[in-house]
C-alpha cells in the first residue's frame, strides 16, 4: 500500500439526468474522508476539485451523447491529473460526480500502470455505446469506453487507446442491464458477477475470483467504486437506485479482500447525490467502504 492518498474531485453532472451528484466530492469530504484515512497512518493530499462546466450555461447537441463536448474537456483534464499524482508514487482517490469521470480516471491510471485491471462495482454495466444507450447519458458509456469501444473521441481520451483488456475487466453487483449492452458484455468476453452469483456463491468466492481475474497478468487493479451496487438500504443517495443490492457487510468485505490482494492502485467513490440522500448516509458508506479499502478493519 501506498504512503500517500492524494484526493481529486470531480463535480461532475454532465453525465448524467438528476441535479445534485456534482455535490458529490462535497458530501464525500464533509463526512471526514480525510480525518478516517489520516487515522489509517497514510498521508491525504488533498488537489481540489477539477473545473466542471455548470449545466445551464451549456446546451445539448447530441442526444445520443449529451454533454460530449464539456464531459471530453473534464475526462483530459482529470486524466492529466491523475497522471501527475500516480507520477508523484500517490495513491489517487476519485470522488464523483457521475460515474463518467471513471473515463478520465482510468485514462490516468492507465498510463502509469499499462496492464492494468479492473473491478467494476455497479448495479449498472456501464457498457453502452452512442448505438445502445437508452437514455444518451455518458455515466451508462464509461467501461465500454476504456475497452475501446463506442464514440472515438471518449475511447481516446489520454491519447490512447485502448485502456483496459476485457479479460481483466470484472464487473460485481450487477442487477439492471440493458439488453444490447448484454450483448456487449457478452460479446467482449467480459466477467460479470451479478446479484444472483453473489447470492449463490458467496461475495467471498466472488471477490476471491474478481481478484484473480483482474490480476491475471497485470501490474494492479484499479477499482471503480459505483455507490449504487450497494443496496438502497445503506446508499440511498444515487441516482438510479436498484433494490436487491451488495449489503453493508458484503461490501466491506469485499473491500477488506481487495486490502488483503495488495494490487489496488487506485479507485473512484461515484453517483453519491446528497439531494436524494439522508443525512448523508450514502458519503458516510463510502467513506466506510473506501477505508476497509485502505486497511482499516483488518489485522
Ligand atoms: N444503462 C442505463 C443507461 O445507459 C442506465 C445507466 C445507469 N447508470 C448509472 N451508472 N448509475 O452505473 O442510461
Ligand atoms: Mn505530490
Ligand atoms: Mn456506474
Ligand atoms: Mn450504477
Amino acid at each position: 500500500m501506498k504512503k500517500t492518498v492524494s484526493v481529486i474531485g470531480v463535480p461532475m453532472d454532465l453525465g448524467q439526468g438528476r441535479r445534485g451528484v456534482d455535490m458529490g466530492p462535497y458530501a464525500i469530504r464533509y463526512a471526514s474522508l480525510k480525518e478516517r484515512i489520516e487515522r489509517l497512518g497514510l498521508t491525504v493530499n488533498d488537489q481540489g476539485n477539477i473545473n466542471v462546466p455548470t449545466a445551464e450555461t451549456h446546451d445539448i447537441d447530441n442526444q445520443k451523447l449529451k454533454y460530449l463536448p464539456e464531459v471530453t474537456r473534464v475526462s483530459e483534464d482529470l486524466a492529466a491529473k491523475v497522471a501527475d499524482v500516480m507520477a508523484d508514487g500517490h495513491f489517487p482517490i476519485i470522488l464523483g460526480g457521475d460515474h463518467s469521470i471513471a473515463i478520465g480516471s482510468i485514462a490516468g491510471v492507465a498510463q502509469h500502470v499499462k496492464k492494468l485491471g479492473v473491478i467494476w462495482f455497479d448495479a449498472h454495466g456501464d457498457m453502452n455505446t452512442e448505438d445502445t444507450t437508452p437514455s444518451g447519458n455518458i455515466h451508462g458509456m464509461p467501461l465500454a469506453c476504456c475497452i475501446g469501444i463506442g464514440n472515438e473521441t471518449l475511447v481516446n481520451i489520454g491519447g490512447y487507446a485502448p485502456k483496459l483488456k476485457p479479460e481483466n475487466v470484472v464487473i460485481v453487483g450487477a442487477r439492471s442491464i440493458d439488453p444490447e449492452e448484454r450483448e456487449l458484455i457478452r460479446a467482449h468476453n467480459i466477467t460479470c458477477f451479478t446479484m444472483h452469483e453473489i447470492d449463490k456463491l458467496g461475495i467471498a468466492k466472488v471477490m476471491e475470483e474478481a481478484i484473480r481475474i483482474a490480476s491475471a497478468g497485470t501490474d494492479g487493479i484499479h477499482l471503480s467504486l459505483d455507490l449504487d451496487s450497494i443496496d438502497p438500504d445503506m446508499a440511498p443517495g444515487v441516482g438510479t437506485p436498484v433494490l436487491g443490492g451488495v449489503t453493508y457487510r458484503e461490501g466491506h468485505l469485499a473491500m477488506e479482500m481487495l486490502f488483503q490482494s495488495d494490487k489496488v492502485v487506485s479507485c473512484d467513490l461515484v453517483e453519491v447525490n446528497p439531494i436524494l440522500d439522508e443525512q448523508n448516509k450514502t458519503a458516510r458508506t463510502a467513506v466506510d467502504l473506501v477505508c476497509s479499502l485502505l486497511g482499516e478493519s483488518t489485522m
